[in-house]
């Protein structure tokens, strides 16, 4: 292992940012990041903290799936309090700042899988979950979990042997944690303070998405559509070209690269 347990402190320290990472709290193992992050953003947390941890015992994906984050990746939540405007673009921010640190640090090339994955290679390195509580026209709070294999043997998880890559995998060496947090934490500031205009965002991403122009199968709610992923609108939908022509805009869903 590069590194023990990460410490607030370091990641703080002379960290180029105004708020976001100014308060982190760690702990060696928890269920998930964003179940606690959320906790603290009722509680009142201010904007920018995160929260971090060794190991997830309990880490979630999107509809109820697992994440599985074992000791020598990162898994963090960090809390904000976007405007309903700037609400749609934390995932394609998420995702950019994740590739930008990949790319920074690591010196790997990434891409994204809409919506909001990063791969090397063709398998997945990072997933992105954003939970957030909208009261009326308000946002109370989102929480943006980024997980992100960076010391980590894919063939020592049967579950995601085939599909999952890590940094360090990819590398032949294992790599600093500290160093691709504190670089996450400055993206994601970066970014965020570019919205909600973030045109710049939205086109960054857009440009680095690995599924346009692509024939695809996505699987949204029960229904699985199939086509041509011929575009993505501002708010990050998905536009596909089915079969018979027509055009339809989906906002959730998984894709499948038929080729
Ligand atoms: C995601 O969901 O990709 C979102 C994952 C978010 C994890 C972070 S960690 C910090 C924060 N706290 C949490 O509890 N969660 C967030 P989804 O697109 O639904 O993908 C889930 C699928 O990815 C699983 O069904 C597996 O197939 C696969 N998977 C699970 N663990 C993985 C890993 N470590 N690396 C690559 N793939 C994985």
């Amino acid at each position: 292992m590069v590194e023990e347990n990460l410490s607030p402190a370091d990641i703080t320290h002379k960290l180029k940012t105004d708020f976001i990472g100014h308060k982190v709290i760690a702990y060696p193992s928890l269920t998930s990041t964003n179940d606690i992050a959320k906790r603290e953003a009722k509680k009142g947390a201010r904007e920018g903290t995160v929260i971090l941890a060794e190991e997830q015992t309990a880490g979630r994906g999107r509809l109820k799936r697992a994440w599985l984050s074992p000791r020598g990746s990162i898994a963090l939540s960090i809390i904000l309090h976007p405007t309903p405007a700037q609400l749609p673009s934390l995932s394609m921010l998420a995702s950019l700042a994740v590739a930008r640190c990949i790319e920074k640090v690591g010196g790997l090339e990434t891409q994204i899988k809409w919506p909001n994955d990063v791969l090397i290679n063709g398998k997945k390195v990072c997933g992105i979950l954003i939970e957030s509580d909208v009261r009326g026209s308000a946002v109370d709070y989102a929480v943006i979990g980024i997980g992100l294999n960076v010391n980590l043997k894919p063939a020592d998880f049967p579950e995601i042997a085939a599909t999952a890559t890590s940094l360090s995998h990819e590398l032949g060496r294992e790599l600093s944690r500290l160093q691709i947090i504190r670089c996450l934490l400055e993206e994601m500031e970066n970014l965020y303070l570019e919205l909600p205009e973030g045109d710049s965002v939205f086109r960054e991403w857009r440009d680095r998405l690995v599924t346009l122009g692509k024939e695809v199968e996505v699987s949204s709610g029960k229904t699985i559509y199939k086509g041509i992923a011929e575009s993505v609108a501002s708010d990050g939908s998905l536009l596909l070209r089915q079969p018979d022509g027509s055009l339809i805009k989906i906002v959730a869903g998984d894709v499948t690269l038929r080729r």
